[in-house]
């Protein structure tokens, strides 16, 4: 771990108060109310919490709201309910049954929209087409879809019979998927037959026959009509939807009951890179996980009825899972789904879809943000954005540039942004203004949600002073904190609870201000954060020297104004191998069939050697030096061969 810095970008601005409006009608009206609410909560996090499960149906009622040996919290212990009935057959007793539920656009323009009841409807015949596969309680199905309805509706389904599921970016390539589909031991793998993205069909079926080849744990693979391409389909274990469906409802009436699950039971898996070469499959259980999703969606994006909610995450992503599915829908909100690129057909396309739909609180990552600033002005200006009243962030710092403009071209200088620090592990946010109460700070995430207790630590735990980097740590636990890392109950504690013995470690830098406002630094770990997506350095330096040329990788990020980070590999080749234009191409598409796009370097350095410690670690650090200032200017004392250094420095020039 490198102790964390504070960057120049992080300065502190003007304040911006929360509007009148929101003072008026948030759900959290004032800082005193805020304060009032945080103290009571820091005191007994689990009676706040428990006050927030309560807003949920639960079959049965817990015995005990929280119970916490290091490092397992379990949440509403003895309590059962079921996710799709929270977020869809309670609704349907209420005047919310023909409300929207789901507003969708496809990248070629088709739209959709489903209200509670139709929703509802679709979820129960969707679940009966799984148990028909055989799918049941406790199996685990996997989800590789683009952002079509049927992402959500597979996911409900899936919660309704108590199926965890894993829902693999549509993004990650069949090496990708097969590996977390063996990681998780699916049985049934939901596709289509491709998803629009930029124009183009995205071969998602190409990919699962590719993966399954060596998953014998699948049984059956269910595709979705989507684009209508021809694929090809194994008999016996490929099932179309819409013919097994048809199959079913011949048979009569469908119906398929929401079923108890308990309350610690994993809802599902969500994998995310950390230091190894493996992702870590990241699970969260049902009722603590849904209780977060729910009152932060309302609290935090203060989410009324008349409202259109526009996260544009990817279901693929834990923020699709919380903010596109499960918190909007788990409070009667109407959630917005878009399917495909930000600049298709042209760079103005997300503001299109705002005005025409008339969303009224959006919700992006900051690299978009970026790229929107870069495109320039004149697109949002085209459109009537009128209808936003609050607009959000999520994925990494947001540079108060970026904010700025977001702030004064989007939000028309009157949404106030919420700037929401959380991460796969949280389950939902952690740190975040409350629009009608925090005065925000353009670059600030500002102040903990009430009942979470986080607090910036030096290494020896003691705590920080005002203003002094260090490490983020959360000193109690949350409902939607993870439940452990699928299979691998070692690793979880050493990950989370290794640093700080009995505190979780974010592995995030960060320092609070005078105001106690939190300014996050980035990741102190061989993590980096490209685009708002979390990349192992270790996991792209596995799929490279993989690649029959390379002998040895070292990857390290490098600021870029665009994504957050660029991923620079430095590689040295096997003896008789010639670098060249020609393999750094091969290398790119290599580690983008291993993992996926986003993980294709930007850079490729051959070098001869890598700096190494006298005990052969690799000194990240001075390559990352490197690649960002073009010099090594840190400490190398503990270098065993200076050469390598002196070589890599000639190189350079
Ligand atoms: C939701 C999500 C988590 C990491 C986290 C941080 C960074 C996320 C912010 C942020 C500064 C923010 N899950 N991060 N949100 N940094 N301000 N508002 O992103 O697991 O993919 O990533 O992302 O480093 O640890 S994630």
């Amino acid at each position: 771990m490198s102790t964390p810095s504070i960057t120049s970008v992080q300065k502190e601005g003007k304040l911006y108060p929360p509007p009148k409006a929101f003072q008026k009608k948030a759900h959290i009206k004032s800082m005193a109310a805020y304060r009032k609410l945080y103290k009571r909560s820091y005191k007994n996090p689990a009676s706040f919490w428990a006050k927030a499960a309560k807003e949920l149906h639960w079959f049965k009622t817990w015995t005990k709201a929280m119970q916490w040996t290091a490092p397992n919290a379990k949440w509403f212990v003895g309590g059962k309910l079921n996710v799709s009935y929270n977020c869809l057959d309670r609704h349907l007793a209420t005047w919310r049954r023909n409300k929207a539920a789901i507003v969708w656009e496809g990248e070629p323009g088709d739209q959709r929209t489903l209200t509670y009841q139709q929703l509802y409807n679709e979820v129960v015949r969707f679940a009966c087409v799984l148990k028909s596969l055989g799918v049941k309680t406790g199996d685990r199905v996997a989800i590789y879809l683009p952002m079509i309805p049927e992402a959500a509706v597979a996911m409900l389904a899936c919660a309704r019979i108590g199926a965890p599921h894993s829902v693999v970016f549509g993004g990650f390539s069949a090496q990708a998927l097969k590996d977390r589909i063996l990681d998780a031991g699916a049985t049934c793998v939901i596709t289509a037959d491709g998803g629009f993205r930029r124009g183009q069909i995205v071969p998602l079926k190409v990919n699962v026959d590719d993966a399954v080849k060596d998953t014998p744990g699948v049984k059956h693979v269910l595709v979705v009509r989507r684009t209508g391409r021809d694929v090809s389909m194994k008999a016996g274990r490929d099932v179309w939807l819409h013919e097994r469906l048809a199959e079913l409802s011949a048979q009569g009436r469908f119906s398929c009951r929401a079923e108890d699950v308990d309350s610690e039971q994993p809802l599902c898996i969500l994998y995310t890179s950390g230091t190894t070469g493996k992702p870590k499959g990241i699970f969260h259980s049902t009722g603590g996980y849904l209780t977060h999703a729910a009152i932060t969606t309302k609290w935090i994006f203060d989410l009324k009825d008349e409202d259109t909610f526009w996260c544009t995450a990817d279901v693929g992503w834990v923020t699709g899972h919380t903010y596109v599915v499960y918190g909007p829908l788990a409070i009667g909100a109407t959630t917005f789904m878009y399917e495909g690129a930000p600049n298709h057909p042209g760079p103005d396309r997300f503001w299109d879809i705002i005005e025409r739909h008339r969303v009224n609180v959006f919700y992006t990552a900051p690299t978009a943000i970026r790229a929107f600033v870069k495109w320039g002005d004149e697109h949002p200006k085209k459109h009537d954005l009128s209808s936003l009243r609050l607009l959000g962030t999520v994925g990494e710092p947001i540079n108060p540039e970026a904010w700025l403009w977001y702030h004064r071209v989007i939000g028309g200088a009157r949404c106030p942004i919420v700037d929401t620090w959380w991460q796969t592990e949280t389950g939902g946010i952690l740190i975040s203004p409350l629009p009608g109460a925090t005065p925000t700070k353009p670059g600030s995430g500002t102040l903990p949600f009430p009942g979470i207790v986080p607090e910036v630590v030096r290494k020896d735990g003691t705590p920080c002073d005002a203003n002094e980097g260090g490490y983020l740590v959360l000193k109690k636990p949350w409902p939607g904190m993870l439940r452990g890392i699928w299979g691998d109950p070692d690793r979880f504690k050493k990950q989370y609870f290794g640093d700080f013995p009995g505190i979780y470690f974010t592995g995030d830098g960060a320092r609070r201000d005078p105001d106690g406002y939190f300014w996050i630094m980035g990741r102190v770990d061989d993590v980096i954060n490209v685009a708002g997506h979390r990349l192992g350095t270790a996991e792209i330096e596995s799929a490279l020297v993989l690649h029959e040329s390379v002998a040895e990788s070292a990857v390290v990020g490098r600021p870029d104004d665009l994504k957050g980070s660029a991923i620079v590999a430095f590689v040295t080749l096997k003896g008789g191998r010639s670098p060249g234009a020609d393999l750094k191409e091969q290398l790119r598409s290599h580690v983008g069939r291993e993992i996926g796009s986003i993980a294709k370097p930007d850079e490729i350095r051959f070098t001869d050697a890598l700096p190494k410690t006298r005990s052969g670690k690799i000194m990240r650090r001075l390559l990352r030096e490197l690649a960002t200032q073009g010099d090594v200017k840190g400490d190398t004392t503990t270098l065993e061969d200076f050469s390598v250094l002196e070589k890599l420095r000639a190189e350079e020039e």
